[in-house]
């Protein structure tokens, strides 16, 4: 049932205009350092890699007149995002976008929207992350972008940005879910109410188990008429735990272990419906001989069909 991945496509955007730390820019390095590309070849996966496309300097200044930080930079970037991914997709291959910020997302699944609207596939978005990143401009606390992608493509973001798909929203709320949260501020804690987002935070998981949250998150995914389904993984280094993923800029402690989050992965490629994927928030500036980045490394391969007893390719 498990349906090999054969082409994929690396997207550099060295960009932490997003965000107020800087490094993120050098996620996509350490990624390649990490041997991503290599590691997937191994299970079968052509890849192909864009190397690192160029986009505006960060000003590493203060909060605009407007209050967020580089709007301007960000719309770029995101457009430079969504096109690339856009173009992967309509090449019908898989594309995996190294970021850089979260922001980035917006461009991403802008593009995957587009596609999806176009070739009449239903979209679902899985989203893991510390944070539900659905702040907007009025109720973000720091101006920072990367907190802002999911309200963003539900159409309430900077409208610059929440236009990028070609229509507002680029997809219904109801196409999130989002896995692992442990920070929410209390104004993303009235979005996710009025968005009626579908979220399993820390908690959840504690409760329910990471294979039942699964269970849930990936309900429809499997078999007869879900061939129309094209799942995305938004992965937000800081959904692992701190411990073992200090190589972000926004950690919070409580996170996903090493098993919980292998177990994540590999339910999702037993879906076999994984259709594009965004790597995000690493920081090589905050990271430990690159261990974050190895450690993505290892979950990528389980999450393209890795396992332990079932050979591969
Ligand atoms: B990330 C915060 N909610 O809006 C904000 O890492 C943090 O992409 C956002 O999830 C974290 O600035 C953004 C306080
Ligand atoms: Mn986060
Ligand atoms: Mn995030
Ligand atoms: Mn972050």
């Amino acid at each position: 049932h498990n349906k090999r991945l054969t082409q994929a496509t690396l997207i550099g955007l060295p960009t932490d205009v997003g965000a107020s730390r800087l490094g993120a820019a050098m996620g996509p390095d350490a990624l390649r350092v990490a041997q991503l590309g290599p590691a997937l070849e191994r299970l079968g996966v052509r890849v192909h890699d864009l190397g690192n496309l160029a986009g505006p300097a960060n000003p590493r200044g203060a909060r605009d007149m407007d209050g967020l930080r580089n709007l301007a930079e960000c719309l770029r970037w995101n457009q430079i995002a969504h096109d690339a991914v856009l173009q992967v997709l309509e090449q019908n291959r898989l594309p995996i976008l190294l970021g850089g910020d979260h922001t980035l997302a917006t461009g991403s699944i802008s593009a995957i929207a587009r596609h999806c609207r176009a070739a009449g596939k239903q979209l679902r978005v899985l989203w893991l992350d510390a944070h539900s990143d659905c702040n907007t401009p009025a109720s973000s606390p720091t101006g920072n972008l990367h907190g802002m992608p999911v309200s963003s493509l539900c159409g309430l973001g900077p409208k610059e940005l929440a236009s990028l798909s070609g229509s507002i929203p680029a997809l219904p709320a109801s196409a999130f879910c989002q896995i692992g949260l442990r920070s929410v501020d209390e104004s993303e804690k009235h979005m996710i109410r009025e968005l009626n987002l579908e979220v399993y935070d820390m908690r959840a998981i504690d409760e329910l188990g990471m294979r039942e949250v699964m269970r849930r998150a990936l309900a429809g995914l499997f078999g007869p008429g879900s061939e129309d389904i094209h799942l995305h993984l938004s992965f937000d280094v800081d959904f692992l735990d701190p411990d073992i993923a200090p190589g972000t800029g926004t950690p919070v402690r409580g996170g996903p272990t090493y098993r919980e989050a292998q177990l994540c992965m590999e339910m999702i490629a037993d879906t076999g419906r994984l259709a594009s994927l965004d790597i995000v928030e690493l920081n090589p500036a905050l990271d430990m001989r690159n261990q974050t980045a190895e450690l993505v490394v290892d979950l990528v391969q389980s999450l393209f069909g890795q396992s332990t007893l079932m050979r591969t390719p």
